[in-house]
């Protein structure tokens, strides 16, 4: 089993309820996959098979999670992005069969290969900024095939890249054209057939549905929540997003990780995400590209004591963001989150988005050995800059992922 010490760090490890959990001049000790130890320098004891890593004073935060993505999928929608700059709006061009729809046809006439071929390059980036998990959602498929396909190369995605990915079946994220005028059926079909059978291969950690009436109701909803339920699986929501359904509320009383975006999110339903121990993904990406109006109830979030997690959205219609850090820093200035709630959202609340709290996202003695080394003294600095990258090292299950690291000077 090999051991690493790291010295001279300054640690933000997220193990008290509020704020960095921030320890200078500490040290860290790595065994095998996980994090052994914790506490200050004058406290540590180099082991005599241990490597040392001195970092020289700089932060160390968790690995980031970017707890909700879409990046799976074939083909670009730049053109959207033109008509949209037209004056068309996000809705008018689903209306149309433009939108998600189009990135369904094209994801569908994709072979693995090429599914593979063209979403490395998106996980490839946040990597490179210190995500050590990423979750991923299927839901360009929409048929059992295309959904499972989209999902195998989830799990491909993480064994190239070294990432831990979570598989996310989001069999009704759209309605495809062939079941156009007939929604209720394509839930049937959600239900009595895509979901066991991606979950019968074994590439189903959650699941979640888009509540939104250019998507799908309350009910239907409601329904493949149940199914998912039903297979012991755990599920999720994306709700609020563009009107209020009361999707978060129903999902938070079905036991949801998460519900995500919730700009139209209503006061009322705050307690019931609060009192349930549902996490609040806020997704700044959706909100910058699609230049809406509407912010999500941060203050209402906060006195309800919601837990707070941001992630990047990556999809390639309201969110072809890549970047972890931008979208922090997106939180701060867009939503008005604090650095603290940014990093706390892209570590320890995303973690718990994913039910993995116990397992990542602090720096705790017996935690996996995720974590980032920043060339960065603050961790503010982390949210403050914009298309600055200050990652200098990154480990994953305790081991140091050698393309991302430059040695300690
Ligand atoms: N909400 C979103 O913002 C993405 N999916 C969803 O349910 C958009 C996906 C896309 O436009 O391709
Ligand atoms: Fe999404």
């Amino acid at each position: 089993m090999s051991r690493t010490l790291l010295t001279n760090a300054t640690l933000a490890c997220f193990d008290a309820a509020d704020g960095y959990g921030l320890r200078k001049n500490a040290a860290l000790l790595v065994d095998g996959e996980r994090i052994a130890w914790i506490g200050a320098m004058h406290e540590a004891e180099i082991p005599a098979d241990a490597g040392v890593y001195d970092c020289a004073g700089r932060l160390v935060t968790p690995g980031l999670i970017d707890c909700h993505t879409h990046l799976v999928y074939a083909g670009d929608r730049a053109d959207e992005f033109e008509q949209r700059l037209q004056g068309a709006s996000y809705a008018e061009i689903a209306a149309r069969g433009g939108g998600i729809v189009s990135t369904v046809n094209a994801t569908r006439a994709a072979s693995v290969e090429q599914l593979l071929e063209q979403s490395l390059p998106r996980a490839r980036q946040l990597a490179g900024e210190g995500v050590t998990t990423l979750e991923i959602k299927s839901g360009y498929g929409l048929d059992i095939e295309s959904e499972i396909k989209m999902l195998r190369v989830a799990a491909m995605i993480g064994a190239e890249l070294g990432l831990r990915v979570q598989k996310t079946f989001l069999g009704a994220h759209a309605l495809p054209p062939d079941y156009a005028g007939r929604s209720d059926d394509y839930i049937d079909l959600v239900c009595n057939e895509m979901l066991p059978a991606a979950h019968a291969e074994g590439l189903v950690d959650m699941v979640d549905v888009f509540i939104e009436s250019i998507a799908f109701s309350l009910q239907q909803g409601e329904r493949v929540l149940e199914c998912a339920k039903q297979l012991g699986l755990p599920v999720k929501a994306h709700a609020e997003q563009l009107s209020d359904l009361g999707g978060a509320a129903m999902a938070a009383r079905h036991g949801a990780l998460s519900v995500d975006h919730l700009e139209y999110l209503a006061e009322d339903d705050i307690a019931e995400l609060a009192r349930h121990g549902c996490v609040a993904v806020l997704l700044p990406g959706a909100f910058y590209v699609l230049r809406e109006q509407q912010l999500p109830p941060l203050e209402a979030l906060r006195e309800h004591g919601v837990p707070i997690a941001v992630a990047s959205d990556c999809n390639p219609g309201s969110s072809p963001l890549h970047s972890l850090l931008l979208t922090m820093n997106m939180a701060c200035t867009l939503f008005r989150l604090t650095p603290a709630e940014a990093l706390r959202g892209v570590t320890l609340n995303a973690a718990r988005a994913l039910g993995l709290e116990r397992q990542i996202g602090s720096l705790e003695a017996g935690k996996q050995a995720d974590l980032v080394v920043w060339d960065a003294d603050r961790p503010a600095l982390l949210s403050y800059r914009i298309g600055m990258n200050p990652c200098a090292a990154i480990m994953r299950a305790g081991r140091w992922r050698e393309s991302a690291r430059r040695e300690a000077a």
